[in-house]
Parts: C-alpha cells; sequence; structure tokens
C-alpha cells in the first residue's frame, strides 16, 4: 500500500513531486534551494565548486525524476533486460551532458546570468570520473547513453574507484604520474545504497562432504571477507529514459574486527579494515597489457559477485525462478575482466541454490555473452592456476569441471590432441594458467568483436577452433560513440548548422545527417561549415595556450593524435614525418609546406618503457621545432597533457585531421577515428579496425589511404621482415632515423633516444619502417588538397554526412537484435 500511494502522485496527471520543472524560473529556485539547504552557503560565500555542485543537485533531481519513471515501467512491463559488466568507465563530465538530455541548456545558462552566473564557468568545475583507460571504458559509456536515450531495460555494473587514472603532468619533457583525486571535491550525481551491499569471500579451502543420500555438498571456508556497497549514478538518455551505473566500493565486513577487538587489539583491527578497502582503491593503469597482480584479481572477482549477487536478488524480487535467470536477464562481459562471473554464477547456482550442475550450466551458457576488445597477445588474460586456488579455491574447482566436460564434448566431436591442449581452459606449456578468453567463449552464448575487419580475425587467431566448433555463437557489432555528447555538446557551432539545415531528428537518428550531402555543392553553405571550423580551432589553440603556452595560429592546419600511448599506434611513425619536414624546412630551406600544428595527447602506462620514451620523443622535437624561428612559423609541435573525456571534448571539434595510423590488424576497432569524421576532420589511416568501414561509408575519394593491410603484413612477417634493408635503402628515412641521435635533438644525450631507434632498425615489430614512405606520400597528398579548402570543405562535408552508421545507437540496436534478443521501452 506504501508504494501504491507514492506511485498515485506520479500517475496523477499534472502532478509532479517537488520542484522539478525545467523553466528558467524553476531552474533559478532549484539551484537557490539547493545552496541554501542543501549545501548551507550563502551567495557571498560560496565558492564556485559550491556553485558548480548546487546547480549538479538541481539537475539531479530532474534526471531522478525520468529515471523512477522507466523503473516504474520496466518493473510493471517484467521487461527482458540487459547487464552490463565492465571494470571500466570513462562517463565523462556529467552536467552538460544532462542539461543537453533534459534540453534545458538554454533555459540553465539563462537562469544563471540572472544571478550574474556563467554556465560555462561552471561546467569547467566540474572532475570527470576517469574510472577507465581508454576505448573500452569510454565505449562502455557511450553505450550506457544509448541504452538510455533507446530505452534499454538495463543497469551497468562497475566498480567505484577512489582513485581513477593516473593524473598525468609533463616535466622536462617526461611523463610524471600523480593520483586522481577526483573524489576530493565529493561527487553530487551519486547516491549511496548502503542496504544495497553483499558480502564477497576470498582465500580459504573447501569441504566436500555426503549427506545421507550420498549427495556431494561443497562448502567454501573463506579465509576473509569483505563488503561491497552499491553507489549508484543515473545516466540520462536524450528525451527519454534514464538507467543506473552501479559501481561497488569495497569495506570492511560487520564482522571484520570482531576477535581482534575482543583481544584487544585494536590496530590489528584497524589495519583488516584498511585491506578490505584497498580492493576498490585504484584503477591499474595498463591499456592493452596485463599486470597480473593479485589485487586486480581481487577487483574483478570483488564487483562480479556483487553484480551476479545484486542480479539475482532484482530477479527474485520479481517473484522469479533461478531457472528462468537467462529468460529474463542477459548478461554481457566487457571483454574477459568480469569472466570470473562464468565460474561465480555456477557457483552461486550449484552451491547456495542447490541447483543441478546440468541445470545450471544451461542457465549460465544462455545468460552470457562476451565481447572481445583486443587480439594483441599481451592483453589476452591468463591467471597463474596458483592464484586463483589461493584466492578463489572453489572457483579453480569449478573451472577445472567446466573445462573437464568441455573436453570430452571436444573428444565427442573427434578433435586432435593437439586442438583440444590449444582450446583447454588451463594453459599447461609452461606455468598452469587459466586462459580467460577461453573460459568466457565457452561460458557465453554469442562472442562479438568490435569491427568487422576485427571480428573477422577473432575468428581466424585468437578463437580459431572455438570458431569452427561453434559458428553461430560468433558474430560482429561494429563500435559506435554517442554523437549526442560528442557533436551536440562538444560542438555546439557545428550542431547548430546542421539543425538548420536539416532539423533536429539527427539526435535521435544519426542517419539523418545524409540530408546534408547535397549542401556540399552549396558555396554558401561551405563558407559557414569553415567558419564554424575556425571558431572551433580558435577555441582549441586557446586550450592549447593554457595547457602548454604554446600559440598556435588557427588558420594551421591541425594534425591530431589523442590515444593511449602505444608502440602499435605509432605516434613514434607520426613524429618521423614531422622530422622528415623538419629537416626540409631547416635544412633545404623549403618554404612550400602549408602551417601545420601536429597535435599529440595521450597517456602512457606507467611501466611502459617505449611509450614513454615516445612522449619524451614528442616533447624534445617539440621544444626543438617550436623554439626555433626558422621553423616555427611553419611547423608546431604540442603535446596535450592529461588527455581525458573533457579535454577531448575540445578537440575532436578543432581537428582538420585525424591520425589513425596503427599497423594494420592491431587496433580492434578504434573509436576516436569516430569521433573525429563526425566533426568534420578527414583521416589519414590504414585499413585496421573501423577505419576499413569508415572509409567505405564516407567513399575512399574522401579518405587518405596509406599503408600494408592485415594480409600483407602476415605475409611480410612471414617471409621474414628486415626493417634494416629500408631504411638503407630510402635516403629520406635514413636521414630521419640518424636525426634521432642527433644533438640538436638530444642536447648531447646521444643514448635518449637509442631505445627506439635501434628497436625501428633491428626489430619494428609494428612495421614502421615498412609503411613509411607510403605515408609520407599520402601526407602529401593532404597538403595537396589542403591547399584547396573549398574540395577539402566538400570532403570534410561529406565525411559528416555518411557517419549514421557509427552511433552507438545503431550499435546498442545491433546488440538487441544479434545478441541480446530485448526490446525497448519507452517511457
Ligand atoms: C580497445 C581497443 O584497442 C580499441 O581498438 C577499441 O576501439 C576499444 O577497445 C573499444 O572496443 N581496447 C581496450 O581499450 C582494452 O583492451 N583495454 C583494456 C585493458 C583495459
Amino acid at each position: 500500500s506504501r508504494n501504491k500511494k507514492i506511485e498515485s502522485y506520479f500517475t496523477k496527471p499534472g502532478v509532479e513531486v517537488g520542484n522539478i520543472g525545467l523553466s528558467k524560473e524553476d531552474i533559478k529556485t532549484s539551484f537557490l534551494e539547493k545552496l541554501f539547504y542543501s549545501l548551507g552557503r550563502i551567495p557571498v560565500v560560496a565558492t564556485p565548486n559550491d556553485l558548480y555542485t548546487s546547480l549538479a543537485l538541481a539537475v539531479r533531481d530532474r534526471v531522478f525524476r525520468k529515471y523512477v519513471k522507466s523503473l516504474e515501467q520496466y518493473a510493471e512491463e517484467d521487461a527482458r533486460g540487459v547487464a552490463y559488466l565492465s571494470a571500466e568507465y570513462l562517463p565523462g563530465p556529467h552536467l552538460g551532458n544532462n542539461l543537453l538530455n533534459l534540453e534545458i541548456m538554454e533555459e540553465t545558462r539563462e537562469a544563471l546570468a540572472e544571478l550574474n552566473l556563467d554556465l560555462e564557468e561552471l561546467l569547467k568545475e566540474e572532475v570527470e570520473p576517469g574510472l577507465g583507460n581508454g576505448g573500452l571504458g569510454r565505449l562502455a559509456s557511450c553505450y550506457m547513453d544509448s541504452l538510455a536515450t533507446l530505452g534499454i531495460p538495463s543497469i551497468a555494473y562497475g566498480i567505484r574507484y577512489e582513485f581513477g587514472i593516473f593524473k598525468q603532468e609533463i616535466k622536462e619533457g617526461w611523463q610524471v604520474e600523480s593520483t586522481d583525486k577526483w573524489l576530493h571535491n565529493g561527487n553530487p550525481w551519486e547516491v549511496i545504497r548502503p542496504e544495497i551491499s553483499f558480502e564477497v569471500k576470498f582465500g580459504g579451502y573447501t569441504e566436500h562432504t555426503r549427506d545421507e543420500n550420498d549427495k556431494l555438498h561443497i562448502e567454501w571456508i573463506p579465509g576473509s571477507e569483505v563488503k561491497g556497497t552499491a553507489y549508484d549514478t543515473p545516466i540520462l538518455g536524450y528525451q527519454s529514459n534514464g538507467i543506473i551505473l552501479r559501481l561497488w566500493k569495497a569495506e570492511a565486513t560487520e564482522s571484520f574486527d570482531f576477535a581482534a577487538y575482543n583481544l584487544g587489539d585494536y590496530y590489528r583491527a584497524v589495519e583488516k579494515k584498511m585491506r578490505s578497502e584497498n580492493i576498490t582503491k585504484v584503477l591499474y593503469p595498463n591499456d592493452e597489457n596485463l599486470s597480473g597482480k593479485e589485487l586486480r584479481l581481487k577487483q574483478q572477482y570483488f564487483f562480479v559477485c556483487c553484480s551476479l549477487q545484486d542480479i539475482i536478488r532484482l530477479h527474485l524480487l520479481q517473484g522469479r525462478k533461478l531457472e528462468s535467470l537467462h529468460e529474463k536477464f542477459t548478461i554481457q562481459l566487457n571483454d574477459t575482466h568480469p569472466s570470473i562471473a562464468v565460474p561465480e554464477l555456477m557457483r552461486l547456482l550449484v552451491d547456495v541454490y542447490h541447483m543441478e550442475w546440468d541445470a545450471a550450466w544451461m542457465v549460465t551458457c544462455k545468460t552470457f555473452a562476451y565481447t572481445n576488445h583486443t587480439l594483441l597477445p599481451e592483453a589476452l588474460e591468463r591467471w597463474p592456476v596458483s592464484l586463483i586456488r589461493n584466492l578463489l579455491p572453489r572457483h579453480l574447482e569449478i573451472i577445472y569441471e567446466i573445462n573437464s566436460r568441455f573436453i570430452n564434448e571436444l573428444r565427442g566431436h573427434n578433435f586432435t590432441g593437439d586442438q583440444i591442449s590449444r582450446m583447454s581452459l588451463v594453459d599447461e606449456s609452461g606455468e598452469p594458467t587459466i586462459r580467460m578468453a577461453h573460459l568466457a567463449t565457452v561460458g557465453s552464448y554469442m562472442i562479438n568483436g568490435v569491427s568487422a575487419l576485427h571480428s573477422g580475425l577473432l575468428k581466424k587467431q585468437v578463437l580459431k577452433d572455438f570458431a569452427e566448433l561453434w559458428p553461430n555463437k560468433f558474430t560482429n557489432v561494429t563500435n559506435g560513440v554517442t554523437h549526442r555528447r560528442f557533436l551536440a555538446v562538444s560542438n555546439p557551432g557545428l550542431s547548430a548548422l546542421l539543425s538548420e539545415k536539416i532539423g533536429k531528428d539527427w539526435l535521435t537518428h544519426l542517419d539523418k545527417l545524409k540530408g546534408l550531402e547535397s549542401y556540399s555543392e552549396d558555396e554558401t553553405f561551405r563558407r559557414k561549415w569553415m567558419e564554424v571550423k575556425l571558431e572551433n580551432k580558435r577555441n582549441l589553440a586557446t586550450q592549447i595556450k593554457e595547457l602548454t603556452g604554446i600559440d598556435i595560429n588557427p588558420e594551421m592546419l591541425i594534425d591530431v593524435q589523442v590515444k593511449r600511448i602505444h608502440e602499435y599506434k605509432r605516434q613514434h611513425l607520426k613524429v618521423l614525418h614531422i622530422l622528415s619536414l623538419y629537416l626540409r624546412v631547416k635544412k633545404e630551406k623549403d618554404t612550400s609546406i602549408p602551417p601545420t600544428a601536429f597535435v599529440f595527447g595521450g597517456k602512457a602506462a606507467p611501466g611502459y618503457f617505449m611509450a614513454k620514451r615516445i612522449i619524451k620523443l614528442i616533447t624534445a622535437v617539440g621544444e626543438l621545432i617550436n623554439n626555433d624561428p626558422e621553423v616555427n612559423k611553419i611547423l608546431k609541435v604540442v603535446f596535450l597533457p592529461n588527455f581525458s573525456v573533457k579535454l577531448a571534448q575540445h578537440v575532436y571539434p578543432g581537428a582538420d585531421l585525424s591520425e589513425q595510423i596503427s599497423m594494420a590488424g592491431k587496433e580492434a576497432s578504434g573509436t576516436g577515428n569516430m569521433k573525429f569524421a563526425l566533426n568534420g576532420a578527414l583521416t589519414i589511416g590504414t585499413l585496421d579496425g573501423a577505419n576499413v568501414e569508415i572509409r567505405e561509408e564516407v567513399g575512399e575519394e574522401n579518405f587518405f589511404l596509406f599503408g600494408l593491410t592485415t594480409d600483407e603484413v602476415e605475409n611480410k612477417k612471414a617471409q621474414g621482415y628486415h626493417p634494416y634493408k629500408i631504411y638503407a635503402e630510402n635516403e629520406n628515412l635514413k636521414k630521419v632515423m640518424e636525426f634521432l641521435l642527433s644533438d640538436e635533438l638530444t642536447r648531447g644525450d646521444t643514448e635518449l633516444f637509442k631505445p627506439i631507434y635501434n628497436n625501428l632498425l633491428h626489430q619494428d615489430p609494428y612495421l614502421l619502417m615498412e609503411d613509411y614512405q607510403s605515408y609520407i606520400e599520402q601526407m602529401e597528398n593532404v597538403y595537396h588538397v589542403w591547399q584547396d579548402r573549398e574540395k577539402w570543405a566538400k570532403m570534410s562535408i561529406l565525411n559528416v554526412a555518411r557517419m549514421g552508421k557509427f552511433s552507438s545507437d545503431r550499435s546498442i540496436q545491433d546488440y538487441c537484435e544479434k545478441i541480446w534478443k530485448v526490446e525497448a521501452i519507452k517511457v
């Protein structure tokens, strides 16, 4: 009856609880109410953070209002839903996005202006949650935006890291890391749910006993326990529903101190508490590389265990049986990081809920689906058997049981011994390890890669034998990005121009951009297009000045490569090109090169030696070029420190050229490539990841292609690759390479770039030497087109017009149709 009463508030037409109106006056009143009554502040003493927090709280009320509405409806319809499990999220700042989605950007701006406040200033105050490393985490957040917008019943689970991805500073040209204290000023977007908390066990041993009927019972006697508590952040869709991002924080269990306190050992009790809380202290900053650390496995199990218990709680709350879990929930594994969920669900069903193994296995493999995000061998997760035995003894038994049944099945299919040992969940070639990608594959009903090329390679390489066994379990879902954040919010100039020409439908149907194509022939439109771009370039130049002190002339060609620093992404190939230009200007007095600003940004994993050297190389080239009056009118080199979603939102709109130059076969998809093109940058790139599909969509004549294809790379490597030979035969490349060791660049420290030099000359695993010449030539072509601004503008318009496919709305629709079989419920 309590519920009925509350519901009646929502169902009575026109009746609202509290002040959640959307008019300027409503927003102003709410804002002041929050300042006075939630924060206890008056305007004269309010700090910028107080003002930002008040606005955020006022907006959050409106977001929650949408969320509770959707919740009501989802519950009523008893709909099938999605649980998204990801160890990483990179939501970016919430405020601007929520204002867009509530359609109150202008009302809010005006409300604040009447109070003599500037919305832009308050937006700057927000510290974003850096709870991810890069592509994978940002993708998860784009998908939340689309899940909410499309009205897909869903919930996303993850870890509430107290310290997110480290803060990057550049000191004397080197990356220096410091902790990211994103919660320092409080977090107005989250709500703690003290009563949604679960216990998570670690260590200990298992006890096997038989009852009077000879039925086996297995009990896990843990060595320690922690508690996970839910922190909810509502994520709003455009003009529509909201969904919840539920992040778990580790705490000590109530009983943590019991024994120790009784013994009067206060310090030991507190130490135990601290150890529990350590689990969610910090995000591992490795992108596409393993840390192999015990704490990382603890994090993975911790959040998976809490999330599965929560899913089961929600399922049972609706009065359903566990046997139907897979009918009501599908659980998406964002890479293998949450793949311990497979044995964990088995443990819950069999040990805790006493289901028979076969029935439990049926439910489990119909519940999970797995997305692979990388083929890099160093990123494929493997955990030592010994580590799992110590930390999760019961799970190891379950994994062995799954494996032995799986191997029996393979024998039944007449697989050879070789194939079986390749496919086994346990790799026994060295120290025994569990192959998490195999575990995820065996435990899932569908497996997908993130671009057409990558999904194909997944079936040819990493999961080849599995694809032969279960061809129908494999599919592709090409990544997408939310154009609402990455175009509507971050590029208001271009958005306004688009809406003026083709209306606002593109906000929910990105393929409507097609309507723009014909305007590429319209001279007046092209002029407006270029004006908008120039304005965005001015904005970017201002950011660059603020962050680095470097002056950029906004008229220059702005050529950008922002992404994690990794050898396979080949930031150093870009550097070789820049050096070739430098030598032309400096030594050959060539003044024909169009003025260009080369902008880099991205973090290197703190333990990744080569990546950190590459940053130093970029900044050293920058020092040399930016301070040389003979060169710096033509060339500028910038390294933007601490690349983040917030900074990215300034970068994409201001770019002319997007660098997507990874070695073919290595970049699973890429999503930055989509964000650039959506903002009118042209792409120079290889046939890698989603570049292939972007080029297909925008037309090959509107894309600057270079480099070997995946097949050519494979053949080259198979034949024996000799980078030194290429170097020796290319005079220009030779000069550029030798310059890496020059005093001019290294200021006498000739060892500085030797590791890069030697690596490229003698190993060159990512074929920079091979692709160098074709890259240089294609860059010449870029310059050639750039001289003809009308043509450039035409190509830019066509790029934007043809980006419809790369909305994350389309990706989520694909997931719904090809994998989840979930339907939208619009509120
Ligand atoms: C990335 C891929 O490298 C990128 O090509 C793709 O667009 C993106 O995932 C989204 O699918 N992979 C990762 O970010 C990754 O594997 N990160 C894990 C270690 C954190």
